[in-house]
C-alpha cells in the first residue's frame, strides 16, 4: 500500500459538495482509505488572477493502485464533476482539479505525470492544507512546515466545517 497525498482545487459549482463527493469517489474506485482530510481553505486565485477565488484541501489516502492508474482514476473522477479541459485554459476556472502532490517516496519525471508535483513549493494554496494534514512530511528532501514559511499565506482564509 502507497500514502499518497492528493490537492483538491475548485470555483465554478458548489465546490465543498463537490470535494465531498469526489473523495468518495477516490475511495471507492482506487480502492483506497481516507486516512486525513485537511480543512477547506478559500485562496486567492494563482497564476492567472481574472478569476473567482478558489476553494482548496488536501487529503492523503492509502491505495494499492500504481501512481498512473490512480491518476487515470483522478482524471476520470474530474471529468464526472463537470471538468473539461478541451474548453478551458491553463490555470483557469474549473470545477475540480485533482493533483497528485506525492505517491511514496515516488520519484517520475514525465508531462503525464511529475512525482513529487513540481509546483508544490509555490503554492501556499496547496502547503497550507497539506500542513494541517501531513506537517512533518519530507517531500523532495523538504520538511512541509518549513516549506509553507517560504510562502506568503495573504488571503487565505480557512473555512468552518461544513455541517
Ligand atoms: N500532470 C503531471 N504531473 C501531475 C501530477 N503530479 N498531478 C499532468 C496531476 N497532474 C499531473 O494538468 C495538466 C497535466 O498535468 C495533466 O494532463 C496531467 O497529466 P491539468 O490539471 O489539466 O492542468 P492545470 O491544472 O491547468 O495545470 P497545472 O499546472 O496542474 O495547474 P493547477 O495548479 O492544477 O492549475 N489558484 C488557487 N488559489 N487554487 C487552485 O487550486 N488551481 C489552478 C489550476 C490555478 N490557480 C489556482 C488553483
Ligand atoms: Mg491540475
Amino acid at each position: 500500500m502507497a500514502s499518497v497525498l492528493i490537492a483538491l482545487g475548485g470555483n465554478v459549482g458548489d465546490v465543498r459538495a463537490t470535494f465531498t463527493k469526489a473523495i468518495a469517489n477516490i475511495c471507492g474506485m482506487a480502492q483506497a482509505a481516507l486516512l486525513a482530510r485537511s480543512s477547506d481553505y478559500a485562496t486567492p486565485p494563482w497564476g492567472d488572477e481574472q478569476q473567482a477565488r478558489f476553494i482548496n484541501a488536501c487529503i492523503e489516502i492509502e491505495t494499492s493502485l500504481d501512481p498512473q492508474a490512480l491518476l487515470f482514476t483522478l482524471h476520470k473522477i474530474e471529468n464526472k464533476f463537470g471538468r473539461d479541459r478541451a474548453h478551458e485554459r491553463r490555470w483557469g476556472p474549473r470545477t475540480l482539479d485533482l493533483d497528485l502532490i506525492a505517491y511514496d517516496e515516488v520519484s517520475i519525471d514525465k508531462p503525464e505525470l511529475t512525482l513529487p508535483h513540481p509546483r508544490l513549493f509555490e503554492r501556499a494554496f496547496v502547503l497550507v492544507p497539506l500542513v494541517e494534514i501531513a506537517p512533518d512530511r519530507v517531500i523532495a528532501g523538504r520538511n512541509v512546515k518549513s516549506a509553507l514559511a517560504q510562502v506568503s499565506t495573504d488571503g487565505i482564509e480557512r473555512l468552518a466545517d461544513a455541517g
